[in-house]
């Protein structure tokens, strides 16, 4: 199978280190979803990474599509989002303000970094950051235990707050959210997130 997509998507990451952690094999298509847009366009019609294409020549596109069936062909066992009940629903949550905050933090980066200057609403800047900080703030409210086994609420949480980093430094800095530091230190040291660690972060500026 065919990972297509950078690593510095956090979305494409989540994949790739779940992919990993599963004990799948796949090849890594690292076309940029910018520079490289028709050709990703043919995979992807939506023109969004990641998008992993199987054996078989499907094309499976959005990462919680890929999630899900990477867990459904590992099967509840091994799955990385728990089947049901309270645990599914809690690491639904997690996952979902984990998305939410690469959302916000992203369409803040888009707009500071791809719209050009005179174009550019700080209003809206500020509005999308102020969303992105609300869910790490939640997310820094959950209980997560020191050393506790590696979930997609942790693998995604883990995915975000790099990219955020990376993307918006201002805005999660080290030590805002100390449980948060030590979920993604924790995460980074695993070989799974340090073989997919983006080493930088690149969008076409406006
Ligand atoms: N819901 C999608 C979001 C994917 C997404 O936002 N991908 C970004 C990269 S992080 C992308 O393709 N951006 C280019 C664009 O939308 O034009 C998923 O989970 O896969």
């Amino acid at each position: 199978m065919i990972l297509v997509g950078q690593y510095d998507s956090p979305y494409v990451r989540r994949v790739a280190v779940s992919l990993r952690v599963l004990g799948f094999d796949y090849q890594h298509d690292t076309r940029s979803v910018f520079g490289d847009f028709d050709a990703i366009q043919r995979i992807n019609p939506a023109g969004r990474i990641p998008a992993l294409v199987l054996d078989d020549g499907e094309a499976l596109v959005d990462s919680a599509a890929i999630l899900d069936w990477l867990d459904e062909t590992v099967g509840p066992e091994r799955a990385l989002v728990p089947p049901r009940g309270i645990e599914r629903r809690t690491v639904l949550r997690r996952i979902a303000l984990a998305c939410g905050a690469i959302d916000k933090i992203g369409a803040a980066t888009y707009e500071r970094l791809m719209r050009p200057e005179a174009l550019r609403w700080p209003e809206w800047i500020a509005r999308c950051r102020t969303q992105g900080l609300g869910a790490f703030s939640a997310l820094a409210a959950e209980s997560w235990p020191a050393n506790s086994a590696l979930d997609q609420a942790k693998i995604t949480t883990a995915c975000a707050l790099f990219y955020a980093r990376m993307a918006d430094p201002e805005t999660v800095p080290p030590g805002r959210f100390p449980v948060l530091d030590r979920l993604s230190a924790e995460c980074e040291e695993l070989p799974e997130f340090a073989a997919t660690r983006p080493t930088e972060y690149v969008l076409p500026r406006g």
